[in-house]
């Protein structure tokens, strides 16, 4: 009979390979998760809004209908500020950095979200997700984190991750030892470890990019995606198109399925802190790779909060040989 794992025994699992682990990370992650879990109960009512109230209305229980993803928003910021875990947060839907409230407690991590990434995907029904980053403080004193806290790069990441709202919701989280999946039991409440050390495929037979945009890529782009179409009976072409547009829930494809997923640039759509970042080191342990084109997406300093770049990422074969093309322009 196999094993039953919750995500806090995980959790405390991995964080006992280091010996002088205190439990706070162990502690900031299952918080993340409760609020995961509110968030995912909201998502899951989300087309009753329109019986109960649409946003920004009054339901019939006199409440006013927040939409979801500042609720996702406010789920995270209040959970988290007041989990005595973090001493700073950022999020996609802040411009600023978010301190801990008033008569919060301080706590050593940073914690760069996206709440609710794909959200205009809501109305359709289709899968959306939260991605998480956790950095550990560098600025000096023990209270508040800065901005400096919030604009370290990839490679300083303690942990990264995403919840997926779809068909199940599920976690998927590395904190640099594998990458592990857990799916939410809805009646238990708990996420359990169902998908444990996933690798990704070296090569895949998928590519997802947006082509409604082909005419603003540059050339190395338009050949790469022209080749992957090419029948080659040697290997193995041409590949599926597959794409949701919600970045999350193509990821989260290609990472089972093996396969690459493009937003090229010039500047590229995503944000580096709150997409790019956590996904290529979720990626990169899985046995892919991250890349704008030419540079390694973990390598990027951040110069501002909601930086874009341009992302390919997926099975380390594919964005190989997408670098190849992109090189020779
Ligand atoms: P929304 O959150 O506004 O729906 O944007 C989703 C997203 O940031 C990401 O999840 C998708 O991969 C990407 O945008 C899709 O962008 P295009 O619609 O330009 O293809």
């Amino acid at each position: 009979m196999s094993k039953i794992t919750t995500v806090q025994q995980h959790i405390l699992d991995q964080e006992r390979l280091y010996p002088r682990a205190t439990g706070d990370f162990t502690a900031l992650l299952t918080s993340l998760t409760v609020a995961a879990k509110i968030i995912s109960r909201e998502v899951n009512k989300a087309g009753l809004a329109k019986i109960i109230g649409e946003t920004g209305e009054t339901n019939i229980q006199g409440e006013k209908v927040q939409k979801l993803d500042e609720f996702s928003q406010d789920t995270i910021t209040r959970t988290m500020g007041h989990s005595g875990h973090v001493c700073v947060m950022a999020s996609e839907e802040s411009e600023n950095i978010i301190p801990i409230p008033d008569g919060g407690t301080h706590g050593k991590y940073v914690l760069m979200f996206d709440p609710l990434d794909g959200s205009s995907n809501i109305d359709v029904n289709a899968s959306i997700g939260t991605i998480f980053s956790v950095h550990r403080k560098i600025s000096s004193g023990s209270g508040d984190g800065s901005l400096e806290d919030c604009l370290q790069k990839g490679t300083d990441q303690l942990a990264a991750g995403y919840f997926i709202y779809g068909s199940s919701t599920m976690m998927v989280y590395t904190t640099g030892q594998g990458v592990h999946g857990f799916t939410l039991d809805p009646s238990l409440g708990e996420f359990l470890l169902s998908h444990e050390n996933i690798q990704t495929a070296p090569r895949g037979k998928i590519y997802s990019i947006n082509e409604g945009n082909a005419s603003q890529w540059d050339s190395g782009t338009r050949r790469y995606i022209d080749h992957v179409k090419e029948v080659a009976k040697s290997d193995g072409r041409p590949y599926s198109l597959r794409y949701i547009g919600s970045l999350v829930a193509d990821f989260h494809r290609n990472l089972l399925k093996g396969g690459i997923f493009l937003y090229p640039g010039p500047k590229g759509k995503l944000r580096l802190l709150y997409e790019a970042a956590p996904l290529a080191m979720i990626v990169e342990q899985a046995g892919g790779a991250a890349t704008t084109g030419d540079l390694r997406i973990l390598d990027i300093e951040p110069t501002s909060l909601h930086q874009r770049v341009p992302l390919i990422i997926g099975s380390t074969h594919d964005v190989k040989q997408y670098q190849d093309f992109w090189k020779k322009g």
